[in-house]
């Protein structure tokens, strides 16, 4: 962890969830900003469409443990939504989360994503983000990111941790970052399914339309181009939206090594993910 999600510990863990709030849980760069949005719009883009052209989506759906100098902190955001239900965001490995949300029986989603594509695009979002660490060089970054030596840590037990989880809270829906680009449409009617909404087929089309990755990227209020501690200069947000980039990354070395890594580190998970589609 780094300071900037630490320094509010006390309050993060004493959070106060209410029954109706919806914890949205990832590792970094898992496509956290796509579900939030996807959830956003689910609830509120009908009621209050104005929400989407006008306030920015960490403000809609506040990142819990941050806290950075000059900006409200995550629970003071997340204190004053005056929304219902409360759409909040964590990138806590399961141990953190703060007790109230089991207590409360929240509704959770937790997205995950394959770790090649993971490690890609969290790399590209330490260069230049100014609140991350410096990534160093790739090869260096692609070690630490095996080693779990990452902000929120290990990948492997962030993946597992959640997935383990699931087996035990009903009120969890695992989904995963390659199904949503295979069929954005699918994965939305089995949220729907989770969250007990019931959209018109209309509304449906409205929704998947407006989280393509196109139609995020140029939109101000999805894709952070408001947050001043990134730098686009060196890499957008909004990157590249797609399975596969890591072929363009690892080296064949590289890729032989993190498989043979791989396989021993999630031998006893029952998790599958794809690294192409
Ligand atoms: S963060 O900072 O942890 O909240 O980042 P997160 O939103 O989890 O992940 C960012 C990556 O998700 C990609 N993204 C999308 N892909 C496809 N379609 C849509 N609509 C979409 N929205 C965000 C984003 O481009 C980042 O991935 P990379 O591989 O870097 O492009």
């Amino acid at each position: 962890m780094t300071h900037y999600f630490t320094d509010n510990w006390e309050n993060v863990q004493n959070f106060q969830a209410r029954p109706d709030d919806i914890l949205i849980a990832t590792y970094p760069k898992a496509g956290t900003t796509w579900v939030s949005c996807i959830l956003d719009l689910l609830y509120f883009g009908q009621k209050s469409p104005e929400r989407q052209t006008s306030i920015p989506i960490y403000d809609r759906v506040p990142f819990l443990e941050i806290k950075i100098p000059t900006v409200h902190s995550g629970t003071d955001l997340a204190e004053n939504l005056p929304t219902s239900p409360r759409l909040i965001k964590t990138h806590f490995p399961v141990q953190f989360v703060p007790k109230s949300f089991w207590e409360q029986n929240c509704k959770i989603v937790y997205v995950a994503r394959n770790a090649k594509d993971n490690v890609v695009s969290f790399f590209h979002f330490d260069r230049m983000n100014m609140v991350e660490p410096e990534p160093g060089d790739w090869s260096s970054y692609l070690n630490r990111f095996m080693e779990g030596k990452m902000v929120f840590g290990s990948w492997y037990d962030h993946v597992n941790g959640w997935w383990k989880k699931k087996q035990t809270h009903s009120k969890l829906h695992y989904m995963f970052y390659e199904d949503l680009i295979e069929d954005t449409g699918r994965e939305l009617d089995k949220l729907c399914c989770f969250l007990g909404l019931s959209p018109s087929a209309e509304e449906k089309k409205r929704i998947t339309s407006g989280v393509q990755f196109d139609n995020m990227k140029k939109n101000d209020m999805a894709n952070y181009s408001t947050l001043p501690v990134m730098d686009f200069k060196i890499s957008p947000f909004m990157r590249k939206g797609k399975v596969g980039d890591w072929k363009n990354h690892f080296t064949v070395a590289q890729n032989e090594q993190f498989d043979e890594d791989y396989k021993k580190k999630m031998k006893d998970s029952t998790l599958q993910f794809r690294t192409e589609i």
